[in-house]
């Protein structure tokens, strides 16, 4: 009795701590995000908190100074009331989504485990519950690093945790099944389809898991987008107890169909009822559905409903600034959007299955897809990779299959990567990892084929022979290049040329590009763009130069940009670390310019003009320099003023016109008027002759660099270096550092204490006097240093081969810094006394008399002085 007591007041306690919500549960589907327990590491009975999924443990600390991220386990746990009004129901426990590996415990007995965090996954919980009490759910979640989980390794942050929807889906126990990989339990086919007259054919899974046969209905229904009902059938079912039945139903034809299609995205509606001998409704399912054909050719490319269609379109990663993963449903819609409005006509889901929610939308706003299960880089030679490969790929298909959007089943990129870049393994050990992606890839590629006959398979490669020499490119009905000419390899106008180069050497082979493009901040701007340098001129030039080789070549099935929106990469060290940025819109999905060219060339509904000026922020320009400033739009022509005078009428050829812009000092009114519409924006500039601060009174300059940095904390633009001439400023000698010749960000690392990275990545080394020939008077001059010569991280995607300077230990590089004829630093030796990669700033006041100017003077003791950037504040 006293037990009993104690233990009830210690549930009420128990339940009150962990605010639970007593609800009913009937025949139906909860979705439980809120309210669950959670805590990082191994369970203990205390320091849980409460979060609500989607939720991820990595949102901060995957984008931190410190390397790593937490890849370990963290537990989940929620009580759930079960009434006894529901016991006859079959339960079952459905995740959308987490992250890697997942352990399911009810009432503490174990339910299930399930690798794979892209897909959805399904436990019948029933034989665990109790009923009129509350049941304790338990989720183990571990995203730890598995030999046998792919992905293995890849450009993106494995965020753990469970980061799509849980539900609770409680079934009479005649239902439509959801044992089957977590499908939806029916599979829709079509037949005959073509512009005369199509037909649906569908295959319906149906479990009885009662102790009694039954006989039960199930009603299949086709209607029109406006819900005029086109066909009902209805077929009588004789259930055995215990018994799982699949069931073909063919539909009649259809005459003169709808066809569906990006302009025409029309959708047909299916309804599946299984219903008693009572005439109740058991269960239902509901599913937009379309007639379209899709197939590639190897010389005219991809075809749609029988006509050629140039695939365009992105690629997309799930996740969002301070979110991870674990992104609001609401939010992830929103892109799909974007990219529709974009005028895209295609979307590869990479490196994995996204949320289904997104594939609906799809379906609706006519965007076909790529989706694709995430093996990437390598592959593990067991069977028990092999087993969770081929497992995911069943759950992807069979979870996809009955999206009319769905037109590409894929299942690697770039297999070879790591391979490619292997110098520690011996030739015999090379030649097996060959043959195990090969082997896996011919399993999967038939396996595809299989579950999905009327699908075009797919896989991507990146630039290197072992995808022709083992053969696995010819394996997938289409083969993806993912290329970075004018990136990590030579220059942007040899991707023709390689292109060519395949396609005749591999005539049979159908083509698309999956992957192109730089990375690009959009506080980097610059006359003369470069490779590497992220400005976000250099985006723009090679996507339009990419899309122009793309579409002269009709073997081409298209082409798929690098990517939608930025996305975190714990590793990476770009101009924002942990950032890929190869968005064309940011990582919080304001679009950067680039998105608006592919608007103007794709998107021909309305129209359009862009003036690609949004980051010109703090433009200083020497005596009569112009600016080139680029306008996109779908337009013709349009007559371009600049500050009311008109300068000229521009044609846009493929979207554009690029104009050097002669501005004024102070603010600048760009307009363009086209025959339809006009659109205005207007620029600050500072036009600079001697560096008189009349203008500004903060001059920064971003030494060994030739692009802008704009600098919100020190709320200035650094402007790009040049050789000292008098009346200006400039470096006297030195060099500027690289880490690469033909890359043009210094050094690509993260730098520790500071979100300045563009400013410190790039530096002069080697100068030991840098001149500014500024008016007298009182002023702050802010120096900016780091040592460029650290351990090297191993990081692949950044600069691959060529690293010739980088060093493997810190370099001692000692000097003394004066200010004019002032030494404010004796003896400065970054490398004994500041942590490795940290963003040193050194400030100090300095009187400018007897028209003398600034010498900044970096004198050598020991090695070559290095310097990132100069900032200058007139006070007085
Ligand atoms: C690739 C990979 C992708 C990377 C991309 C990059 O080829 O497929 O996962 O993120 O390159 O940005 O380097």
């Amino acid at each position: 009795m006293k037990i009993n007591r104690i233990f009830k007041v210690g549930m009420t306690a128990f339940m009150l701590f962990w605010g639970l919500v007593l609800f009913k549960i009937e025949a139906q589907t909860v979705t439980i995000n809120s309210g669950w327990q959670f805590i990082l590491g191994e369970k203990a009975s205390t320091d849980w908190e409460t979060v609500n999924i989607p939720h991820t443990w990595n949102k901060d600390d995957a984008f931190d100074d410190v390397k790593g991220y937490h890849r370990g386990v963290g537990w989940y746990r929620k009580q759930v009331f079960f009434s006894k009004k529901t016991e006859d129901l079959i339960h079952y426990l459905h995740f959308k989504g987490v992250n890697q590996e997942t352990d399911v415990y009810v009432n503490g007995n174990h339910v299930g485990n399930h690798k794979g965090g892209y897909t959805a996954f399904n436990f019948n919980i029933s034989k665990w519950i109790k009923y009129d009490t509350y049941n304790l759910i338990e989720v183990k979640v571990d995203n730890s690093h598995n030999p046998n989980v792919p992905p293995l390794d890849a450009d993106f942050t494995f965020y753990g945790g469970i980061y799509r929807d849980v539900q609770l889906i409680s079934k009479p126990q005649q239902h439509i099944s959801l044992s089957d990989h977590a499908s939806d339990g029916f599979y829709v086919d079509y037949y005959h389809v073509s512009e005369e007259k199509a037909g649906v054919s569908v295959k319906v899974l149906i479990d009885n898991l009662g102790s009694i046969n039954t006989s039960n209905i199930i009603k299949v229904s086709l209607s029109d987008a406006n819900n005029d009902a086109l066909f009902s059938k209805r077929i009588k079912l004789n259930l055995s107890a215990g018994v799982s039945e699949a069931i073909n139903i063919k539909l009649s034809e259809i005459y003169n169909p709808k066809l569906w299609s990006p302009e025409s995205p029309y959708l047909y509606k299916l309804q599946l009822q299984l219903i008693d001998d009572s005439e109740n409704i058991l269960d239902e399912r509901k599913q937009n559905i379309a007639f379209r054909w899709v197939h590639v050719d190897a010389d005219k490319g991809f075809f749609l409903n029988g006509k050629s269609l140039k695939l365009i379109g992105v690629n997309r990663h799930q996740d969002y600034q301070g979110y991870g993963n674990a992104v609001p449903l609401e939010l992830q819609k929103k892109d799909i959007q974007l990219i529709k409005e974009m005028g895209a006509n295609v979307l590869r889901n990479a490196h994995y299955p996204q949320s289904r929610e997104l594939y609906d939308m799809c379906d609706k706003l006519g965007i076909l897809i790529w989706t694709e299960i995430p093996i990437v880089n390598k592959v593990t030679d067991t069977k028990a990779f092999f087993d969770v490969c081929i497992n995911m790929q069943k759950e992807h298909i069979k979870q996809y299959y009955n999206h009319p959007s769905v037109v590409m089943f894929g299942y690697m990129n770039e297999i070879y990567l790591r391979l490619a870049f292997d110098n520690k393994s011996i030739e015999i050990e090379k030649e097996n990892q060959k043959k195990a992606a090969f082997a896996l890839a011919k399993q999967l590629e038939q396996l595809t084929r299989e579950l999905a006959p009327n699908h075009i398979t797919v896989m991507a490669g990146h630039l290197n022979e072992l995808y022709n020499e083992t053969g696995i490119a010819d394996l997938p009905m289409l083969f993806g290049w993912n290329l970075y000419f004018g990136w990590y390899d030579k220059d942007i106008s040899d991707l023709g040329i390689f292109l060519d180069e395949q396609h005749k050497r591999y005539p049979n082979r159908s083509l698309l590009l999956s992957e192109y493009g730089p990375g690009a901040d959009v506080r980097i701007f610059t006359k003369t763009p470069k490779k590497f340098d992220f400005s976000i001129e250099y985006q723009s030039k090679l996507h339009q130069s990419y899309y122009e080789q793309i579409t002269q070549r009709s073997y081409m099935s298209g082409m798929t940009a690098w990517n939608f929106a930025d996305f975190g990469s714990e590793f990476r060290g770009d101009a924002i670390p942990h950032v890929n940025q190869k968005g064309l819109v940011r990582y919080n999905r304001e679009p950067k310019d680039i998105y608006f060219w592919y608007k103007s060339v794709l998107n021909k509904q309305e129209p359009f003009i862009h003036i690609a000026a949004n980051y010109l922020k703090g433009l200083v320009l020497f005596n009569d320099d112009t600016y080139p400033v680029q306008v996109y739009s779908n337009q013709n022509n349009g007559d371009i003023l600049l500050n009311g005078q008109k300068l000229q009428n521009v044609r846009f050829k493929n979207g554009v016109a690029t104009i050097d812009m002669p501005f004024k000092n102070g603010i600048n009114t760009i307009k363009v008027i086209s025959e339809t519409i006009s659109e205005e924006k207007t620029i600050q500039v500072s036009k600079m002759g001697a560096v008189n601060f009349e203008t500004y009174a903060l001059l920064g300059i971003n030494l060994g660099s030739h692009f802008y940095f704009i600098d919100k904390e020190h709320q200035t633009t650094f402007i790009p270096d040049r050789s000292y001439e008098k009346g200006t400023f400039g470096y006297v000698n030195g060099n500027i550092f690289n880490v690469s010749s033909d890359k043009h960000q210094g050094m690509p690392y993260s730098i520790k204490n500071t979100h300045l990275e563009p400013l410190f990545q790039t530096m002069l080394e080697g100068c030991t006097e840098y001149k500014l020939d500024i008016p007298n008077g009182m002023y702050k001059v802010i120096l900016f240093f780091v040592e460029p010569k650290i351990k090297p991280t191993e990081n692949i995607y950044n600069l691959n081969a060529n690293e010739e300077s980088i060093g493997v230990k810190k370099e001692q590089r000692i000097f003394d810094i004066y200010l004019n004829d002032t030494c404010i630093e004796s003896q400065f030796n970054m490398a004994e006394k500041y942590p490795e990669k940290y963003g040193i700033e050194k400030s100090a006041k300095t009187k400018i008399k007897n028209n003398e100017g600034l010498t900044i003077s970096l004198k050598p003791i020991q090695g070559k002085p290095v310097i990132s950037g100069v900032l200058i504040e007139k006070l007085n």
